[in-house]
């Protein structure tokens, strides 16, 4: 009898070696794949501690709040296959965002205004401290209308039943609103104004121009449409997952979504369809002309900032009034195919919650994971500072390379040997992958090789490259994902990003959380993150290897290098 790993990935490598290889777009309906059930017992790519649920697919996080001290994580989610289809909010609850509780699905098909599908949404705390969910609705004409739902019972913690309003949909496409039915969707968490009318806006698009709809209401029922969206982008077409929230910008605690006042800067984060990659802008909320217009420098289309610069989508933020901070959540999508995720029956996992804040400097945000999930820390293993040279590989080892989080951290003297940066390489995705973790250089490649088997036939390396730019040195972390498996046909693409510290002065950190077939990279101290979804076939439990590498020709100094094994988490 074959080993059923062994059986898995021989196939997974059959469909990847054939040409059924294209990549899942979040919409596409695979008829002849929705229902169908994997029989696979061994599952080397599922998570230990990123939440997933049993089986089938998952996308979107939806409405994550915190109620009664108890954290609640909703999201789109397939009851019947492991591809995008029949779309629910399935629900989960946790009291530290790490260890997680399943319940019956909270909202689901079951008026006309939901008929074919409860789409992506949000939450808010209403006066009194009730929570109330605004979701997009696929009604029998297939338009996108926006719903309520309320909790059934208040006095319940876990929120298991919901209700949803008798007056559904409250925004809904017409023939006097100009708006496009089939891109009307994903209400924002709403905020309360001071002339006592909520806000809330839905993504849309008129031609290609990206739109923030406005919606107020005074009861949270009846809703009117602002005669101008709250912001717009011209050729930047649909935006899902809006998100927009107040961030201090004197300190690192949240706020709740109705702030405003001296102090506070607004973000406005936009999911873009067409590339399926996410963007905020960081600026000025105008609450009496209800305008928001990004800060000078704040690139408002897909070449501006990004949460994650790897796989990370339609993410979403909530306030958590308890520990005051704002915290962020997100989709990793896989990599593979929709046959390959019907084989192993399931797709998606959510990227570990991250607090995020604005940086001191205004002109970034910062991200970290949430201190709970420190305490899935086992097994330190600590080295003591040491010169890595030009050339060298050097094993971190004692750690279960497999499930881990990684810390270190490398300081630079001599520069001397740093590349000069062409003016022409603005592309930090591009340069990483022309400039990959095999390319040597003078001041870079150094990081980790992760998830990589003994002989290095495969490896996710995760790095930086310094260069010398016009009047200051420039920092590139990059996520190289070509030898990530012998696997020779699921999306590589090498993700990059430049991480806005100066090499003379700061320590060049890097964190990465390590999950099997996940690696969730911070640099810079979370200024710039990268998140990637790997199949290794050799670096499998106790194949796989964690190492240190510089592959330039200059030494580099590793000042702090702490790792962990991660004990598993319930997640679910
Ligand atoms: N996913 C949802 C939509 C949203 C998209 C449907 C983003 O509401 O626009 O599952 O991934």
């Amino acid at each position: 009898m074959a080993n059923p790993c062994v059986w898995l990935i021989c196939l997974f490598s059959i469909l990847l070696g054939s040409s059924v290889l294209q990549l899942e777009a979040s919409h596409h309906v695979y008829r002849h794949l929705q229902s169908l059930q994997s029989t696979s017992t061994n599952q080397p790519y599922r998570t230990s501690y990123h939440f997933q649920p049993p089986k089938n697919w998952m996308n979107d996080p939806n409405g994550p709040l915190i109620y009664k001290g108890i954290y609640h994580l909703f999201y789109q989610y397939n009851p019947k296959g492991a591809v995008w289809g029949h779309i629910v909010w399935a629900h989960s609850t946790s009291t530290d965002l790490v260890n997680w509780t399943p319940h019956a699905h909270a909202i689901y098909p079951s008026q006309e205004a939901d008929i074919n599908g409860c789409w992506s949404g949000s939450a808010t705390f209403l006066p009194g401290g009730k929570p109330a969910i605004l979701y997009t609705g696929i009604d029998p004409q297939k338009q996108q209308v926006q719903n309520l739902a309320v909790p059934k019972n208040l006095s319940d913690p876990y929120l298991i039943e919901w209700v949803k309003s008798p007056y559904n949909p409250l925004m809904a496409p017409n023939a006097m609103n100009q708006i496009n039915a089939s891109s009307f969707r994903d209400p924002t968490t709403a905020w309360l104004g001071l002339d006592g009318k909520w806000r809330v806006i839905i993504g849309s698009k008129r031609h290609h121009r990206g739109l923030a709809i406005l919606y107020r209401s005074k009861d949270f029922v009846h809703w009117t449409k602002a005669k101008h969206p709250l912001h717009s982008a011209k050729d930047t077409g649909m935006w899902e997952c809006p998100d927009f929230f107040p961030v201090s910008s004197v300190t690192q605690n949240g706020l709740d979504t109705s702030m405003i006042g001296l102090g506070i800067k607004h973000v406005l984060k936009a999911s873009l369809d067409d590339t399926k990659h996410e963007y905020y802008t960081i600026g000025t909320y105008n609450h009496g002309k209800d305008v928001y217009t990004p800060d000078k420098g704040s690139v408002d289309n897909d070449s501006g900032l990004r949460y994650d610069y790897g796989k990370f989508y339609a993410s979403k933020t909530f306030f958590d009034n308890v520990k005051n901070r704002r915290i962020l959540w997100g989709w990793i999508n896989e990599s593979t195919n929709a046959s390959i995720d019907v084989l192993k029956g399931w797709s998606g996992v959510q990227a570990i919650p991250r607090k995020i804040w604005l940086h001191k400097s205004g002109k970034q945000l910062v991200q970290w994971p949430i201190e709970e999930i420190e305490k899935l820390r086992t097994k330190r293993v600590d080295s003591p500072s040491t010169v890595l040279k030009g050339g060298s590989v050097v094993e971190v080892s004692g750690v279960t390379a497999t499930q881990a989080d990684v810390d270190i951290a490398f300081e630079i003297t001599e520069f001397e040997k740093a590349e000069v940066l062409d003016p022409s390489w603005t592309n930090p995705q591009v340069l990483c992958s022309q400039k990959g973790a095999s390319v040597k250089g003078g001041l870079g490649p150094f990081g980790l090789l992760v998830l990589a088997s003994k002989n290095l036939q495969e490896y996710t390396a995760v790095f930086f490259r310094v260069f010398k730019g016009q009047s200051k040195y420039v920092v590139l972390m990059c996520s190289d994902q070509s030898r990530s498996s012998l696997h020779l046909d699921y999306d590589k693409t090498t993700y990059g990003a430049f991480v806005d510290v100066d090499p003379v002065h700061e320590k060049l950190s890097l964190r990465s959380l390590i999950d099997n077939s996940i690696v969730e990279s911070f640099g810079g101290e979370g200024k710039a993150c990268i998140t990637a979804r790997v199949y290794p076939t050799l670096a499998l439990d106790g194949g796989a290897h964690l190492y240190a590498f510089n592959n330039g020709t200059e030494s580099v100094k590793i000042s702090r290098l702490s790792a962990w094994s991660m004990k598993k988490a319930q997640i679910n």
